[in-house]
């Protein structure tokens, strides 16, 4: 490996920043940033370790956000505190790649603290650079998790107080402790001697990397001196003199020789291998897939306890029998205690955004409180599905939708199971979708039934008989 320190510029950097709008030779962090120093020490490890090709530098949200326009090595941007989960999707679909995940103090010490802690706890291949400049840089100087104490910032304009919001979190104690991380050094990017103890450390994490041994963390004590509202100098005697008696520097642990390099299995990414796993106990009917011109988007909604959440996975399994992409989503919390709950549905021939579903054009629902809250948010010319037994019309009826009906809860009483009403349900559901001539679901039905409660198969038998007489009743469409 090479290990002098050379002069100029690094290739590791482009050799023209013009992934920036404005000023191409330089970088945008402030004079005295710590951010630029940690940025040239990760160039040049990366091309003295060979690892440009292969590299995936992960940009944080705070001053590192626009990282990307600077490393010549390959790059992505991520949602706040995210680095470490998107890292790990990274080297376990392409465990040859390598992850540098690259975070502030709020990115990694606040909103993404547990995918951070869980990505050291799982020992995943990536070295995370941790630039504690105890402050939120970006966003001009607010508290941040490792602010210390009767230290002030825009949010804690008197000093941090422990009583107030606790003490400073010191993260590379806390990765220590942890069995799976292999290498935790926390060093300074102050004085020459510090910024070399911080080379080489941070070589010694990439190495780990390279040998695929796991999990490294090297915490960068940093300055930001336009938020603490000091000149460098005294931005670099902050460190020494406040930080670092509080966040001691110091390896941690360095166990990497101990390690042997990890191997996982393989992820299969393969489409046509993922489908026939999924859809492999499912029917043979999923391998030729029904076309929808439209999505369903429904809502099913009752009280806890009358099966609206195995309602709504009937017709997800329904959808997933015949190959098109599904999603359920439900609604659980305090709402399950004789409360309402809810569950959004899915079915597209194409891909599903987002599987809440706000504006359902089916909503069924089987109490009435479930009626009067969600009529209102049924998608223009949408339907609502109601269980006449016991649900009334809304006082304020919408003219722009339709109510349908059905005597759910009798016709599953009378079969001789009032709890079947979900079945009753899905009776109309099925008369509805015969009515838009949507006839391709027709087969799956009473399978999607058995699939739903393949684990309760003594309710099986009655859920499909409720079911068809359902499906021999009359929808109503109500008056307005
Ligand atoms: C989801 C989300 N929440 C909040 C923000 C606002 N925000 C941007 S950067 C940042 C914190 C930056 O601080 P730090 O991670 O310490 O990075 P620094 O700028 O100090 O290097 C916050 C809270 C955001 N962009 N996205
Ligand atoms: S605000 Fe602070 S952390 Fe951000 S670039 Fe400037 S000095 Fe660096
Ligand atoms: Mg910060």
């Amino acid at each position: 490996m090479e290990n002098k320190v050379k002069l100029g510029r690094s290739t590791g950097f482009f050799e023209s920043f013009d992934r920036r709008p404005s000023n191409k030779t330089n970088m945008h962090y402030c004079p005295g940033c710590g951010h630029g120093i940690l940025h040239k020490l990760i160039a040049e490890a990366m091309v003295d370790l060979d690892m440009q090709t292969k590299m995936v530098f992960i940009a944080p949200v705070g001053c590192a956000v626009f990282g990307y326009y600077y490393f010549d090595c390959n790059s992505i941007s991520v949602a706040h505190g995210r680095a470490p989960a998107v890292g790990t999707g990274i080297v376990r679909t392409n465990p040859d790649n390598f992850v540098i995940s690259y975070q502030g103090d709020g990115d990694l010490g606040a909103i993404g603290f547990n995918n951070f802690l869980q990505a050291a706890n799982r020992g995943e291949n990536m070295v995370v650079c941790f630039v504690n400049n105890a402050i939120y840089g970006m966003t001009s100087g607010q508290m941040a998790p490792t602010t210390l104490i009767d230290q002030k910032t825009v949010t804690s304009p008197y000093g941090r107080s422990a009583d107030n919001e606790g003490f400073p979190l010191k993260v590379s104690e806390m990765v220590a402790a942890l069995t799976s991380p292999i290498y935790v050094e926390r060093v300074a990017l102050t004085s020459p001697k510090n910024i070399r103890q911080a080379r080489k450390a941070l070589r010694k994490g990439m190495q780990n990397m390279k040998d695929k041994k796991g999990f490294s963390l090297i915490e960068f004590l940093s300055g930001c001196p336009v938020n603490f509202k000091m000149t460098t100098d005294e931005t670099d005697n902050f460190i020494e003199k406040e930080m670092i008696p509080y966040f001691p520097l110091k390896c941690f642990k360095d166990i990497a020789d101990e390690r042997s390099p990890i191997v996982r299995p393989k992820p299969i990414t393969a489409k046509e291998k993922v489908k026939e796993i999924l859809f492999e106990n499912i029917t043979p009917l999923a391998k030729e897939p029904v076309t929808l011109t439209r999505d369903y988007k429904l809502k099913c909604a009752g009280f806890g306890g009358q099966g609206v959440l195995s309602l709504g996975l009937m017709i997800a399994t329904m959808g997933k029998m015949r190959g098109i992409n599904v999603s359920w989503l439900p609604a659980y919390g305090p709402e399950m205690r004789g409360g309402t709950a809810n569950c959004s549905v899915v079915l597209s021939s194409g891909f599903i955004g987002a599987p809440l579903v706000e504006k359902p054009n089916i909503l069924v629902v089987l109490n009435q409180a479930s009626m009067d809250r969600f009529h209102n948010d049924v998608a223009l010319f949408g339907v609502v599905v109601y269980d006449s037994t016991h649900i009334e019309l809304p006082k304020d009826p919408r003219k722009d939708i339709k109510y349908l009906s059905i005597e759910a809860t009798k016709i599953a009483k009378d079969a001789g199971s009032a709890k079947c009403a979900n079945a009753a349900m899905l009776g109309a559901f099925a008369t509805i979708l015969s009515g838009f001539g949507k006839t391709e679901f027709e087969d799956v039905f009473e399978e999607a039934i058995r699939k739903t409660f393949e684990l309760k198969p003594e309710v099986i038998d009655m859920n499909i008989k409720v079911f068809k007489l359902a499906k021999q009743q009359t929808i109503k469409t109500s008056e307005r």
